[in-house]
């Protein structure tokens, strides 16, 4: 009896330690490099940029909203009969432990009526929807490119 008593204690000192390394650091899902991009028009929408790094469950961005413009879009630039064009998308796919890039060229969200207080501060808080109920709130850093002369907006 007493025997198999010190037994179980034993296994169990032992396994403490193996199921602490299997569920104390699960990957989270987070945000970061978040960056916006001011029209050199101030008429025109802002672009915004960042990286989402997915967690141990696929989720999807449904929504991103930002108190310092009147409105946000998600958009993909893509390549259309030879000309870059852009189109709205509704919701995208984070898979498991995989970095969704929003960048120029490719996948970026669109402030409209961004506040020019706003691009003084220097920052802009993005709050990110997902579809597993995660609210994720990133500071976005106020970045003048330095070739916005006049090429323009090229998302
Ligand atoms: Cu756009």
């Amino acid at each position: 009896m007493m025997m198999f008593f010190r037994r179980s204690a034993l296994a169990m000192i032992l396994m403490a330690p193996l199921a602490l390394a299997a569920c104390g650091d699960p990957a989270p899902l987070y945000v970061d490099q978040a960056w916006v991009r001011p029209n050199p028009n101030s008429e025109g929408p802002a672009a915004g940029y960042f990286v989402i790094h997915g967690g141990e469950q696929p989720v999807q961005l449904r929504r991103v909203t930002t108190e310092g413009a009147l409105r946000v879009e998600m958009h993909e630039s893509i390549m259309k009969d030879g000309m870059m064009t852009m189109q709205p998308i509704d919701s995208v796919d984070v898979p498991v432990k995989t970095e969704v890039k929003f960048a120029p060229g490719g996948k970026h969200v669109m402030l409209f009526g961004l506040n020019p207080a706003v691009v003084k501060a220097g920052k802009l808080p993005f709050t990110m929807l997902f579809s597993n109920g995660d609210r994720i709130i990133v500071d976005a850093v106020i970045q003048q490119a330095p070739d916005d002369g006049g090429e323009g907006m090229n998302h």
